[in-house]
């Protein structure tokens, strides 16, 4: 990763070459549109546009993870805070922070300085977080990162943090498969010090009658996000994806155990993409496949932590146990 650094007093943000981003996004779409099970990586959802809906997610009445993470954070805040102390906390996906700052409250109440160190693909979203976190922590110091985290934690190594917090919240590696999120969890472990601590907000199995609704809800504001994709290739790449030809859907894949969200083709079709040369044709019903949302049960949860010699210490649940928060310690 090339990074460039803005400095600031409190603030200093750390860029990914968005060359390099704008390339791999025509490579993953290019790669994702001609394989025979059509896909897309649903890290593309969060354009400036994406960042608003899954924003407006978070608030409808059927999307009860983030309600529930959220119950979990301000009710324990300052037992979690006193169980990680006051370490560097370091943030993978960190979005517009909502969450963390029950968290964040918890470090300023302590009154003395204290370091964040976000970590989103989403840019505008990062800066816009950060500068409102300035007015908001007088004893914060920010070190913001615009990456692709995905299959690379390494790079929060750029912070160069003596001892810290990792953090990845709102169930965000549920959206990996579960041997990718293994992988991903034993690079961070290979990155964290013996002091170093995990924080993993992770959604758990439940009935298929409560995870759909949330992944298809009344407003359509689900169905929205995940359209916004073709929206997003038609911007970047010079698609021509005539979005009311694509349908929303959300499955539950029972055998996985993850919610799957497609987008369906209402016809038969042939779509242009100049950026990558590419017509793709589609059969009526044919699908592409932008997410998967792996739910997971608490041995599941400290089962892959062993895999990656993490060892689960704390864990805070909602009043129906419906959400996990997981302290994870180096073994
Ligand atoms: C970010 N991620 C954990 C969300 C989820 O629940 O899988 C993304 C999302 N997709 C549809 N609604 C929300």
């Amino acid at each position: 990763m090339q990074t460039e650094v803005i400095p600031n007093k409190r603030l200093q943000l750390y860029c990914m070459d968005a060359q390099t981003h704008q390339h791999t996004f025509a490579r993953d779409v290019a790669d994702g549109l001609a394989a025979p099970q059509k896909w897309l990586p649903p890290k593309y959802f969060y354009d400036e546009r994406g960042s608003q809906l899954y924003e407006q997610i978070c608030t409808l009445p059927e999307y009860y993870p983030y309600r529930t993470e959220m119950e979990i954070l301000s009710t324990y805040a300052a037992e979690i805070y006193a169980e990680i102390g006051h370490l560097a906390l370091v943030e993978f996906g960190s979005g517009s922070a909502t969450k963390t700052r029950h968290l964040l409250s918890a470090y300023e109440w302590a009154g003395r300085p204290f370091r964040y160190c976000p970590v989103d693909i989403a840019r505008e979203v990062l800066w816009d977080t950060a500068n409102r976190l300035l007015q908001e922590y007088s004893h914060i110091e920010i070190r913001a990162m615009h990456a692709d985290f995905a299959g690379q934690p390494e790079v929060i190594q750029a912070f160069q943090l003596e001892k810290k917090a990792v953090a990845f919240l709102g169930s965000s590696l549920g959206n990996s498969t579960p041997e990718d999120s293994v992988r991903f969890l034993q690079r961070t472990a290979a990155i964290m010090g013996p002091e170093d601590v995990f924080l993993l907000g992770i959604d758990l199995k439940k009935s298929p009658a409560i995870m759909l609704p949330a992944y298809d809800d009344a407003q359509g504001v689900t169905a929205a996000f995940n359209l916004n994709v073709l929206h997003r290739i038609n911007r970047e790449l010079g698609g021509q994806f005539e979005l009311q030809s694509f349908e929303h859907l959300a499955l539950y894949n029972n055998e996985r155990g993850c919610i799957e969200m497609h987008l369906r083709s209402r016809h038969a079709q042939r779509v242009p993409i100049v950026q990558i040369e590419q017509v793709v044709s589609f059969d009526k019903d044919e699908t592409i496949h932008t997410e998967s949302s792996y739910k997971y049960s608490v041995d599941e949860v400290r089962d892959m932590g062993y895999q990656a010699n993490l060892v689960l210490r704390r864990t805070w649940f909602d009043a129906r146990r419906s959400f996990l928060l997981a302290l994870f310690r180096p073994l």
